[in-house]
């Protein structure tokens, strides 16, 4: 299997109408949840993907699951967990992009703990992903991301992390100590420029990024949103590559989309400007819809976006 990701799907109710979330009233139904939304867009980008997680015995847990079958995500490692609810947010929008509304405490994926992981489907994967979504959670589920990281390094599987940090989850210094613990386990590490600036709001978050691969990972990726991105290697190297053209609806769930693209582009052998490069088309075609899974692109959608804007990239808007 191409890619196994770790981590908490979320039912998504995603305002129609721009405003507070106390003023709207028309929502639209779909799927969230960062890992989720990386193997479902890594799975519409051609790679096979599962994916390690609890639902609840409840409608969201079963839409969930006939999701990931539609999308040919392996769902065998899918617990059902009687005892808990499938969690649930909400996205307002408005003119300084999203924001997020959980009803996620105590859900099933929070009782997410390393028992649940099975060493013999972590090894045969070529990437394990998780996020600093996972580890903020529980603490049941930082330690399942833990040994779901090292479980893939001693078998010689790639480690992705995205930082994903949000405060609403957990104080901006536990999110640090989270990053710090997953890092120098990683081999790819993705973040955003809010996060940079979570992680360090006096530097640069080029220079965060710096720092984050001094720490043994051998990719870091920045992603700029409408700047695009920048990579930074370990071995040496440094790709600064510019986003597409596009009219942002919802950036919910583009950076998501970003690291599925990079992580399948790669894992086909592409040098990381290339991964790059189709991340960034990734991210924009997933910015220009409503909520986090609907506007996924497949491969097709993508190697035709890209040649139709290939003469006319400018400064667009991924997250
Ligand atoms: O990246 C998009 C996710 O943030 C969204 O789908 C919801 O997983 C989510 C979260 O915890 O914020």
């Amino acid at each position: 299997m191409d890619i196994v990701a770790l981590g908490e799907p979320l039912a998504e109710f995603a305002a129609v109408e721009r405003g507070s979330l106390d003023e709207v009233f028309t929502f639209r139904r779909g799927w969230g949840g960062d890992t989720s939304n990386v193997v479902v867009a890594a799975a519409r980008l051609g790679a096979s993907a599962g994916y390690i997680t609890r639902v609840g015995d409840d409608a969201f847990g079963r839409a969930f699951l006939r999701l990931w079958e539609q999308e040919g995500v392996d769902t065998s490692r899918v617990v059902v967990d009687p005892e808990a609810v499938t969690g649930v947010y909400f996205i307002a929008r408005s003119d300084r992009g999203h924001s997020f509304t959980y009803y996620r405490a105590g859900s099933a994926a929070s009782r997410l703990r390393p028992g649940d992981l099975d060493p013999a489907y972590l090894s045969q994967a070529r990437v394990v992903h998780t996020s600093g979504i996972t580890q903020a959670i529980s603490p049941t589920a930082r330690e399942a991301a833990a040994a779901a990281m090292d479980m893939a390094r001693r078998s010689g599987v790639l480690v992705s992390y995205d930082l994903n940090l949000r405060p609403r989850l957990a104080p901006v210094t536990r999110l640090r100590a989270l990053v710090a613990d997953a890092v120098p386990r990683a081999d790819i590490v993705f973040l955003s420029e809010e996060d940079a600036a979570h992680l360090d709001d006096r530097r640069p978050a080029p220079a965060v990024a710096a720092d984050l691969c001094a720490c043994g990972p051998r990719l870091v990726v920045l992603k700029r949103g409408a700047a695009g991105c920048l990579v930074v290697a370990a071995a040496g190297g440094r790709w600064e590559v510019p986003s597409w053209p596009v009219e942002v609806v919802d950036a919910t769930g583009a950076g998501d989309a970003f690291d599925a693209g990079f992580l399948v582009e790669w894992l086909r052998g592409a040098p990381p400007e290339a991964a790059a490069r189709l991340a960034t088309a990734v991210g924009a075609l997933a910015a220009s819809g409503l909520g986090a899974v609907a506007p996924l692109p497949t491969r097709a959608d993508v190697e035709k976006f890209m040649a139709q804007h290939a003469n006319s990239r400018t400064k667009g808007g991924t997250e």
